[in-house]
């Protein structure tokens, strides 16, 4: 736990700080969620500490998120919508203005207005909701797609490069710093065996097939905040990733995260399926908003689930191996549970993937 009254002074806050507690369950930053006194309300507002061994250039993922926002915000007051400022993150400006503060030890804060009366979820209720967020999350699609300036930074470089993801595992199996290996054979083989599967969308970017596209890269259903009453996707949040991706990446998170039985770290495998209603729920979802893919897109919606479930399972796996330098863990053995969570995900997509198909060729 920080010293958030000594964090909120580094902002213009024009409100009492009253009180703070740890916040959500991201597996990045760390979050508070403060309640401050202004003139007699109580209100509440978001302060993260970056993760800056995640980030190495936190200024640059603050730039993105600024700009990001700004154009967001912009949009919105221009249209006269009349939530503008529910429906997108607001950076606080710190007292020189610049929209995060670096705190004594040298490390990145930022501060965002509480968005009230929505939430994000872990795990998904309905179909309505997986279709509001998939929506919500092509809107933002939409929404970078005329940014303008220079290229965002890529904050993460390759993030979703999944072939080196997985010689990244092949490093962690070398080192074998935290002498694991031993024990996750059954799962190396399973990466090792999709090899093939792994190369299949950066091998369609290079070639032109399909083109990079401003995206957010962490459309986990719980980075995106649903309304309490309506269900209705209000804000897209955790912008630290967004910089040029593939809309696959995107779409593939959705499926990772809205399409399963359990929630990522379930570590009973034999509870895993896939709903193929919550699917269809995600196809038309983002496709009202998506009107922009290709061809070759389209027809690589359903194997982006897979590929990005495949992707989050390597490195999962990796960071086990690592002694879980990247992920929070919340107990021994968390990043191979969800490993494990993740590769039995893929069988299940895997014997799925021609009714998965079949409904994207039907929207
Ligand atoms: P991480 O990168 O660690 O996932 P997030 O930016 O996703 O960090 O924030 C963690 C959690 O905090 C989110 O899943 C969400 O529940 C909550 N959260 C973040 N920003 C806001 C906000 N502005 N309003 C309400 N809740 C928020
Ligand atoms: C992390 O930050 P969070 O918890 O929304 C991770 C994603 C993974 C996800 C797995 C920057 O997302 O890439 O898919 O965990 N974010 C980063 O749950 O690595
Ligand atoms: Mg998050």
């Amino acid at each position: 736990m920080h010293d958030l009254r000594a964090i909120s002074l580094l902002f213009q806050m024009r409100a009492d700080f009253v009180e703070a507690q740890p916040f959500g369950s991201g597996h990045i930053n760390d979050t508070y969620c403060a309640w401050y006194d202004q003139a007699g309300t109580r209100i509440r507002y978001i302060h993260q500490r970056l993760n800056d061994n995640v980030f190495k250039d936190p200024i640059q993922v603050m730039e993105n998120v600024d700009r990001v926002t700004k154009h967001a915000l912009n949009r919105l007051l221009a249209a006269q919508h009349p939530e503008a400022h529910r429906r997108t993150l607001t950076c606080i400006p710190a007292w020189d203005g610049k929209p995060y503060a670096i705190d004594q030890e040298g490390h990145l804060w930022r501060t965002f207005p509480f968005i009230e009366r929505a939430r994000g979820y872990d795990e998904i209720q309905s179909n309505e909701q997986a279709y509001q967020a998939a929506k919500a999350f092509g809107e933002f699609q939409k929404l970078t797609a005329d940014l303008t300036g220079e290229r965002l930074h890529e904050t993460i470089p390759d993030f979703h490069h999944t072939a080196k993801r997985l010689e990244a595992l092949e490093i962690a199996i070398c080192k074998n710093l935290a002498d694991r290996a031993g024990g996750v054979q059954p799962e190396i083989a399973f990466a090792r065996a999709r090899a093939a599967d792994c190369s299949r969308v950066t091998d369609l970017i290079a070639s032109g097939a399909i083109p990079e596209r401003v995206t957010h890269n962490d459309t986990k259903l719980n980075n995106v905040l649903l309304d309490e009453s309506t269900a209705e996707g209000v804000c897209v949040i955790d912008l630290d990733t967004t910089m040029p991706g593939s809309a696959l990446y995107d779409f593939g998170d959705m499926v990772r995260t809205a399409a399963p039985t359990t929630r990522e770290d379930e570590a009973d495998v034999s509870q895993i399926g896939v709903r193929l209603d919550r699917f269809e729920a995600l196809v038309s979802g983002y496709l009202s908003a998506a009107t922009f893919l290709n061809e070759c897109e389209r027809s690589h919606l359903a194997f982006s689930g897979k590929l990005l479930t495949l992707e989050c399972g390597i490195r999962f796996l990796t960071d086990y191996l690592n002694g879980d330098a990247y992920f929070k863990i919340k107990r021994p053995g968390h990043n191979l549970d969800r490993c494990r969570n993740q590769f039995a995900f893929v069988v299940k997509l895997e014997e799925a993937m021609a009714e998965m198909e079949g409904i994207v060729a039907r929207y």
